[in-house]
């Protein structure tokens, strides 16, 4: 389901933002009983640029934070709608609308619940009925000579907002209207930027200070990962389980297509994330699966991008090593390019997810790329593309699934390239 907030929510707010103590809620000047009675709500969002993908780590960054300051209270993660990806090109007279777009149409809900307490935006939006957030922090790098540190410290302070920090706002009596999630007029009371360095598990020194009800971290993306790859890092990995509709539609695929099935395949898991367990037993479908990142790696990243001929002759290899003839295709290539990559691979089978036109309107553009990934994370042996985000996730997918790592840390290279060098391996931590 896809979900769109009203706009005239956000202008019914002035008459019910009275708060006291007595309601349990705290004040926006810090007088707060130890423990509200009520839920309280830490939204953020990130860079519009970014993609899909690099929106999901930034997701891993908030929730390990929001598990640890949960203990500490009723606090709620508010899930950011999906808005205006760049990569989402389809009309939408086929997709249907592409913006704001809830979590539940990607995740699967009660999976991520399971790790931190995850609350979409149109459900926090009516539990505060609509009511303006407290605060809004900009997070913002701080500024600093590179040349003359010698040290970096973690830290922040409320500066004044860099020229380059990206905030639209206006400012209505006492209200702030806002430019963020994907919206033009959020309301909030008040809006600071923050120059940040350090992990997310930092931003609780903040969300404690002002405790407030509903505090959004804007531009999420400036605080790091805590402890990147452990296994806290892991068990929110794994609670990013996908849509039930979703794997299903992968499921039907990989059976009819590619010979593919979990049991066949040692790919089973369990329905809880939290009772997998270790081990690298996983066989995969019997095909290749590659990720061919074309479109603008082709002159942001074109020494460690192949042509279509070298990518033809890197699959071949492949397929001949592992003696396969089945390969599957993940890619943003345009139509014309899979076609000129299909020509060349005569004799072997070669197929790529291209949606019906009701299960495209169902799925959008999102769910399409999600269903690649799915099949690429079952495959016998997959190539990626160079440090693509898509790549990384389908990598991890597989490291939950429980294959071996040469079968997953294995990457396209450029038709030129001599020093072309494989994926760091982040494996799995229980
Ligand atoms: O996910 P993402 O950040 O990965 O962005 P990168 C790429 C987007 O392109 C995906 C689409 O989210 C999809 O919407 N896409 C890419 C694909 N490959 C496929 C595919 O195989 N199948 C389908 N269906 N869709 C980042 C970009 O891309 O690379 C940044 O987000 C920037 O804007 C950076 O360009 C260099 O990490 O690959």
């Amino acid at each position: 389901m896809v979900t769109f907030i009203p706009l005239v929510l956000f202008y019914l707010h002035a008459a019910l933002c009275t708060k006291t103590l007595d309601d349990g809620f705290c004040s926006s000047n810090n007088e707060c009983p130890k423990r509200s009675i009520l839920p309280r709500y830490v939204l953020y969002d990130v860079n519009e640029p970014e993609g899909f993908n690099l929106k999901r780590d930034v997701y891993i960054r908030m929730a390990t934070f929001m598990k640890k300051l949960s203990k500490e209270g009723d606090w709620h993660l508010v899930l950011p709608p999906w808005y205006n990806l760049f990569h989402w090109r389809s009309l939408e007279s086929e997709t249907g609308p592409q913006n704001h777009v809830s979590w539940e149409h990607f995740f699967h809900i009660a999976s991520l619940q399971s790790f931190v307490p995850v609350v979409e935006y149109i459900d926090f939006v009516h539990e505060v009925n609509s009511e303006p957030i407290d605060f809004v922090f900009v997070l913002q790098h701080i500024s600093t000579n590179f040349e003359q540190v010698s040290e970096w410290k973690d830290g922040w302070s409320i500066e004044p907002c860099h020229k380059e920090t990206s905030i639209n706002y206006k400012k209505y009596e006492n209200i702030f209207k806002i430019k963020v999630l994907g919206y033009n007029n959020v309301t909030a009371k008040e809006i600071e930027c923050v120059s940040f360095h350090g992990e997310s598990n930092l931003l609780a020194e903040i969300v404690k200070n002002y405790k407030s009800r509903s505090i959004l971290i804007h531009h999420a993306e400036v605080a790091l990962h805590n402890n990147f790859g452990d296994a806290l890092y892991w068990q929110c990995r794994r609670s990013m389980r996908f849509a039930p509709y979703l794997v299903k539609i992968s499921a039907e695929f990989r059976e009819k297509y590619l010979n593919s099935t979990d049991s066949i395949d040692k790919t089973e898991m369990p329905d809880d994330w939290r009772l997998e367990k270790p081990g690298r037993k996983a066989v995969g479908g019997p095909y290749l699966a590659v990720h061919l990142r074309r479109r603008d790696f082709l002159w942001g990243r074109p020494r460690d991008t192949p042509s279509i001929k070298g990518a033809v002759k890197q699959i071949k290899n492949k397929l001949v090593e592992l003696d396969l003839d089945t390969v599957f295709v993940a890619t943003d290539a345009p139509e014309e390019e899979y076609v000129e990559l299909k020509s060349y691979l005569v004799g072997f089978k070669v197929f790529h997810y291209i949606p019906t036109p009701s299960e495209k309107r169902k799925i959008k553009d999102g769910g399409v790329a999600i269903v690649d990934q799915i099949i690429c994370s079952h495959a016998r042996f997959f190539i990626g593309s160079f440090e693509s985000t898509f790549s990384f996730r389908i990598q991890e997918e597989r490291e939950i699934l429980g294959f071996k790592k040469k079968t997953t840390f294995n990457r396209f290279c450029g038709d030129q390239q001599k020093d072309c060098v494989q994926p760091t391996q982040w494996t799995i931590v229980y």
